[in-house]
């Protein structure tokens, strides 16, 4: 209670330095092999090791190896990579084809270039630590340095002027610009100097802060455990993405039904109105691919049981929704129900998989059902029984998993487990704390694989740590049904694109609070360009399904579900691409115009995709906004108007209507609507916009849309090439991969229709009816 007067900022909190930081001090001798450099310090030893010529790892540890991390977050080895050393009066210089690290040797301090002589990353500060086990760097920033990245977190796009805090938290209060920590950890940030982007991870599962308040530099600080970090070359936030992402991994590719439009509810409460629910988007023919269940569905909330009453016939209630073409994707939680009657509890006690404190008691906290225990996701064998118990979904036709409370949530003063627990052997809850999510979800990404027989498997995670996106798409929690949490996540989802979770997404319509019409309208519009796309409400609160406020916003609700279903061609093609470089769909205007100094800072547009821009409508009783447009020129997808680029416009957008813009000369693959993803393309259309000199080029990607074959080459992929010149195009367009299409490629013009097609070096011509030709 006292938390909200004037007792929470008693000053004896703000003596921040309660312990003394004692620097490192200077380095005494310096030893080489090969791309490994040992720097023995006064009191720490420094390693600087390069993975790759464009990444580089420093651990700095005064502590003698006693923290050793128990990070999962990289999954890559080094490669060999050659190494120029010099040594001058002051220190040294290690160089490779992309890095210069140069290291100052009274005191220590290193500075990072990469080739062009950019300042990536300089200690402004020695390097501190605290006899507990912090540590703390400061690196120089300048005062036009734009900071990304950072995960989950609230606020907008460009994350300096606040610190931000890593400690997996259940936040159900309202997310305001000053709520922080949330449900995931990223301990990882994208810096853009003048257009030059480098990334930098601080692979620390302890609890962290990123102190960006000051003009001219930030400081890391780590609870425990020797500095860690990793940076990244780039230049561009492209190539930074793929480095990163080449440490840390990148996601499977999802099955189609993951990427169509999802509807839950906290909860859909008994088998009949799941049925029911299907049969109202059914009868109306708005598209679904998949319904949550969320608590209920549970005996008294014990994780693999039905409710016998309210769920009587869970296998064909399965059955059941997929005939309609819709997944059903039920809540599993970590606590497991104190209850000597209950197997899952029985089985872990005997086996020894719960959490407990050093003196061997178990840990025991209340959530749903009670006083509850959790499961020890650190330990392996653990994680293997945990994943075992998803036969229970899987037998009965189950493919996609929920997991939710996994920070871990509990209801106490802490929110959390005891710092006490120990996992794994010795390791404090202390220190695993932000991870014990993201193994859980490993867990249950593995188990799924494994029981879906060649089947991609869809989880959905709320705790996450650097790396989650290999196992789990992400959605941000509990949002409000609030213009302004609509507002806030999109830079929310833009910096967790930027952290490589590509496949991400908020609550549509929000999950507390009541939503309205309008509200509805405007965050499905905007959600139909999210990568992932549930709307998702609380229990007691205003129902939120398409139809729920009458029949003009349904209708304009509709409109943008199937719209989705148009567009899925362009974002599955787009996931492939964050499958092979860990791009992601949902970008910033920055990623794409990095030298454009106007686009830093754009919060509230986004692209998908390199030419397609969507600049959402997040105010109320409002019809108009202003844009801004890079360079180049822009068509309305509506109305076809061309606007020129490098500037901003005021540009009305009435209730139905998104306002979306395509780059000129550009192309987009389209499907026709249809009422979900089980159900086979027969056609798709390339719409190209014409233009009148130039050319441009567009990957097209498509597979079975369920298996693993992908893996093995068994797709489609079609690199486009248009070059227009003299009303004449020219299609150049090469394939690859082993599949066969269900569909045709049609394709169709936008603009200007050219007078002379050629494909190939073939020339063709346009249907009259149809106005397309067969690609
Ligand atoms: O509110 O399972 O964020 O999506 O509906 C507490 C019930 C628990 C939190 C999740 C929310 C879900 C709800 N859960």
């Amino acid at each position: 209670m006292l938390e909200d007067t004037s007792f929470a900022i008693r000053p004896i909190d703000q003596a921040d330095e309660k312990e003394v930081w004692q620097p490192i001090g200077d380095v005494q001798k310096i030893e080489g092999k090969k791309q490994i450099f040992a720097l023995t310090c006064d009191e720490a030893v420094v390693n600087i090791h390069f993975y790759r010529g464009d990444i580089v790892r420093v651990t700095i540890d005064p502590f003698d190896g006693k923290y050793d991390s128990v990070s999962p977050a990289v999954i890559a080895t080094p490669e060999k990579v050659d190494v120029h050393v010099r040594e001058g009066e002051d220190g040294w210089e290690l160089q490779t084809k992309r890095l210069t690290v140069v290291i100052e040797r009274s005191p220590f301090r290193l500075a990072i270039y990469d080739n062009e002589g950019t300042l990536l990353v300089r200690d402004e500060q020695p390097v501190c630590f605290q006899a507990k086990g912090r540590m703390r760097c400061a690196h120089a920033l300048t005062p036009t340095d734009v900071v990304y990245g950072l995960g989950e977190k609230t606020g907008v796009l460009n994350k300096r002027g606040a610190v931000w805090t890593m400690w997996n938290t259940d936040v159900y209060a309202p997310h305001n610009l000053e709520t922080d920590p949330l449900y995931q950890s990223h301990p990882y940030m994208m810096v853009l100097k003048n257009g030059h982007a480098h990334g930098i991870f601080f692979d620390h599962t302890y609890k962290t802060t990123f102190d960006l308040r000051h003009e001219l530099f930030y400081t890391f600080t780590s609870d425990g455990g020797a500095l860690n970090y990793y940076v990244f070359a780039g230049p561009h936030p492209k190539d930074v993405l793929a480095q990163y992402t080449h440490l840390v991994g990148r996601m499977p590719l999802p099955p189609k039904w993951a990427l169509g439009y999802h509807q839950s509810r906290y909860s859909y409460e008994t088998e009949q109105e799941v049925r029911e629910l299907i049969d109202t988007f059914r009868a109306k023919h708005i598209p679904l691919d998949a319904v949550y269940l969320d608590i209920h569905y549970m005996d008294e909330y014990r994780v693999f049981t039905f409710d016998q009453k309210r769920f009587p016939h869970p296998k064909s209630l399965i059955q059941y929704a997929k005939e309609q073409g819709v997944h059903i994707v039920p809540i599993v939680d970590p606590g497991v129900k104190v209850d000597a009657e209950y197997d899952t509890y029985r089985d872990g006690v005997q086996k020894d998989y719960f959490c407990k404190y050093a003196d061997g008691t178990l840990y025991k906290g209340d959530v749903w059902p009670g006083t509850s225990v959790f499961p020890d996701f650190l330990k392996k064998k653990v994680r293997k029984w945990w994943g075992e118990q998803h036969t229970f979904y899987t037998d009965i036709g189950i493919e996609g998993i929920w997991n939710d409370m996994n920070e871990p949530s509990v209801f106490n003063e802490t929110k959390t487990m005891d710092e006490q627990v120990v996992h794994d052997g010795w390791k404090t809850h202390r220190q695993v704390h932000n991870v014990y999510g993201m193994m859980m979800t490993e867990a249950t990404y593995h188990a799924l694989k494994k029981q879906l027989k060649g089947k991609r498997p869809f989880v959905l995670t709320r705790a996450g740590f650097a790396g989650i996106h290999r196992y789990a798409a992400v959605w941000t929690g509990d949002n409000r049904s609030f213009w302004e949490h609509l507002e806030l996540s999109i830079p929310m989802c833009l910096n967790l694109g930027l952290s490589a979770v590509a496949f991400c997404g908020a609550d549509v319509g929000g999950f507390a609070h009541d939503a309205n019409g309008e509200l509805l309208v405007r965050w499905t519009q905007v959600g139909a360009f999210f990568p992932y796309f549930r709307n998702h409400c609380a229990i007691g609160f205003a129902r939120q399904e398409p139809w729920a406020f009458g029949e003009t916003y349904e209708q304009i609700v509709k409109r943008y579900i199937e719209l989705r279903y148009e567009w899925l061609p362009h974002l599955y093609s787009l996931c492939f691409e964050a499958y092979q470089t860990g791009v992601p769909m949902m970008r910033p205007l920055m990623m794409e115009y990095p030298n454009d100094r106007e686009t830093w800072n754009v919060s509230d547009q986004f692209m998908v995709g390199d030419q397609v821009m969507i600049a959402p409508m997040i105010r109320p009783y409002t019809a108009h906004r202003i844009v801004y447009f890079p360079e180049g020129r822009w068509i309305d997808y509506w109305t076809k108007e061309v606007f020129e680029g490098s500037r901003r416009y005021i540009v009305e957008a009435p209730l139905d209507r998104l306002p979306i813009y395509v780059k000129e000369g550009a192309m987009i693959a389209h499907a026709d609507v249809k009422l979900s993803t089980a159900m086979a393309d027969e056609q798709m259309t390339l719409y190209v916009y014409t233009m009148k000199e130039g050319t441009s080029t567009y990957t097209l990607y498509d597979d079975d849309g369920t298996t693993f074959a992908y893996e093995k080459g068994e797709y489609i992929r079609m690199h486009i090439r248009a070059t227009f010149v003299d009303h004449t195009v020219h299609f150049d367009v090469k394939t690859d991969g082993t599949y066969q299409p269900t569909w045709q490629l049609h394709v169709a013009f936008v603009g200007d229709v050219p007078t002379t097609i050629v494909v190939n070096g073939e020339q063709r011509v346009i249907d009259e009816a149809t106005n397309t030709f067969v690609l």
